[in-house]
């Protein structure tokens, strides 16, 4: 079996830096400064991109499939990880380099047996999500809320970093990004929490000059290693 037999580390954890994610409802449904924001992204020095296309008004069947298919080409212009939430059988059609699930969504074993080595990526909230998770499965972690956010209506309460350090004492030993709320000035008791890259939304989709804003992550991601 793939998932027993495979070769780890799948994940560089350096390409967990700065990891961006977002979809048209983070960009109020707009397909050309989603792109463009990408773009910018990538060469500011993004590590990762997921494309996470979720919520009201935002694109399914063809459209998604397209859009996915330009992202995809321009992660890949910039050498970037490309990683697509939720949505396994749009990750094999684009043939993205991963795809990343929550709680809910279809189980670890399932994922690795339709992903084989691409890499699986996984939403841990608390030390109770860990024991039930089949970690053997994944190859990454996400954690969070770290802080309050708006970009997801469905979040958790915050947790705050220490929650990284919590389920590394429990045991927890794939790379982790911590998520949610995070922004330049925050951004580093994650990293001294424990985690190996920050992932973000608005700090960077929202921001004045997504370009400079990676590029200052990128800056406190190297400068705190
Ligand atoms: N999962 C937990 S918090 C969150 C997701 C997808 C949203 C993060 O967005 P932001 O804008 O960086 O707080
Ligand atoms: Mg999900």
């Amino acid at each position: 079996l793939i998932s027993e037999n495979r070769i780890r580390p799948v994940v560089v954890p350096d390409q967990l830096q700065v990891y961006f994610i977002s979809g048209t409802q983070d960009v109020e449904l707009n397909e050309n400064r989603l792109l463009s924001i990408v773009e910018d992204a990538c060469r500011g020095g993004v590590t990762c991109f997921q494309f996470r296309e979720k919520g009201v008004g935002t694109l399914i069947g063809q459209q998604k499939l397209e859009l996915a298919q330009q992202l995809q080409q321009i992660c890949a212009k910039y050498n970037v990880l490309y990683i697509i939430n939720d949505d396994v059988d749009l990750a094999m059609a684009v043939n993205a380099d991963g795809i990343h699930v929550g709680q809910e969504d279809m189980r670890l074993e399932e994922v690795r047996n339709l992903v084989g080595h691409k890499v699986v990526g996984i939403s841990i909230h608390s030390v109770e999500e860990l024991h039930k998770t089949d970690v053997i499965y994944a190859d990454c972690v996400g954690v969070g809320p770290m802080y309050a956010t708006s970009s997801k209506p469905d979040a958790q309460a915050p947790c705050g970093p220490n929650r990284i350090t919590e389920l590394q004492a429990e045991g927890l030993t794939l790379p982790c990004v911590g998520i949610g709320g995070i922004t330049l000035d925050n951004a580093k008791l994650v990293l001294q929490a424990g985690a190996y890259g920050v992932a973000v939304i608005s700090a960077i989709a929202h921001a004045d000059n997504p370009y400079e804003a990676v590029q200052q992550f990128k800056h406190l991601v190297d400068s705190t290693k």
